[in-house]
């Protein structure tokens, strides 16, 4: 196959890989925007390379007119997420979207590789449209924690270096690692609660914070300068005092008075 038709065969992995990604991207938007904890810390994603793919061609001893139905991650998105509870719920989430069909998965986290990689792998049908009309193609989903994809880079790293001839004393302390990360995983797991909590209420302050300052930014407008510094004032007064409950009782309040401002200049407009 020449240069341009790798072009073409590839053209529309690129716009799954980022049409996916941008999806997922959302839907973590969407539940910050919630204040809701999100299983999903994050995603990126990639079409293999040329050489990446020929690789496995040869590796794997595939035709070039069985490409796209034998190597299955030609294009691939990767979900990163903090805890593996997390794992199965993004599963749930993608298995019960309409613009993707699972065909089928590899559980790599109950069943750890004999390398010790651990992941969660959806393979999927998912449509593109491009000028040509719809393209069904197949893709790969891989869902794991921070801590295995920490794993899983630096393997990565070291079989390109050693070509899959990884030195054994090298694959001894892998598989230490591995089992560190299972550790290190399971330990995160028995205080998720706490973890989330601290993070939705780190969200909420965010959200009230940018809240009151732009309350008081559009105060300017309608207001007395006098009256607006006395309540900046007070607002570092009260964050300062890294109370929750005060800066929640504060936040309502200025609600109510801004509230009054606008409709007072609703008012004045008629
Ligand atoms: P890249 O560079 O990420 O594209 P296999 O026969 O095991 O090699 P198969 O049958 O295609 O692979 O499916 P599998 O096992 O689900 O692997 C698909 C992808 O999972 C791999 O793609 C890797 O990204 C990842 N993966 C699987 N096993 C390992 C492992 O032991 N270590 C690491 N770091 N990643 C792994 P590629 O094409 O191998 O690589």
């Amino acid at each position: 196959m020449d240069i341009l038709l790798w072009h073409k065969l590839l053209g529309p992995y690129e716009l799954a890989v980022q049409e996916l990604v941008l999806k997922f991207r959302h839907m973590k938007k969407e539940y910050q925007d919630r204040g809701m904890y999100c299983p999903i810390e994050s995603v990126e994603g990639r079409v293999k390379t040329v050489s990446s793919i020929l690789d496995k061609m040869k590796r794997k001893n595939i035709p070039m007119d069985q490409l796209e139905e034998l190597v299955e991650d030609i294009a691939g998105v990767r979900i990163i997420c903090q805890f593996v509870e997390d794992i199965e719920k993004v599963s749930r989430m993608i298995e019960e979207r309409s613009d993707i069909e699972v065909q089928y998965e590899k559980d790599y986290v109950k069943n750890m590789k004999e390398s010790g990689y651990r992941s969660y792998h959806l393979i999927i049908f998912y449509t593109v449209h491009t000028l040509e009309g719809p393209k069904k193609l197949q893709m790969e989903i891989q869902i794991r924690t921070m801590a295995m994809d920490f794993w899983a880079t630096v393997e990565h790293s070291l079989q390109y270096k050693y070509k899959e001839r990884i030195p054994e004393h090298i694959k001894r302390r892998l598989s230490n690692a591995a089992n560190a990360i299972i550790a290190l995983d399971n330990e995160m797991s028995s205080v998720r609660s706490e973890i989330m909590d601290a993070q939705l209420s780190s969200q909420l302050q965010h959200r009230m914070v940018a809240d009151i300052l732009n309350n008081i930014e559009n105060m300017y407008r309608v207001t007395s300068q006098r009256e607006v510094e006395k309540i900046q004032e007070e607002f570092y007064r009260i964050y300062a005092l890294n109370d929750m409950a005060e800066l929640k009782h504060f936040h309502t309040q200025l609600d109510m008075i801004a509230e009054g401002y606008r409709a007072q200049s609703v008012t004045e407009d008629l």
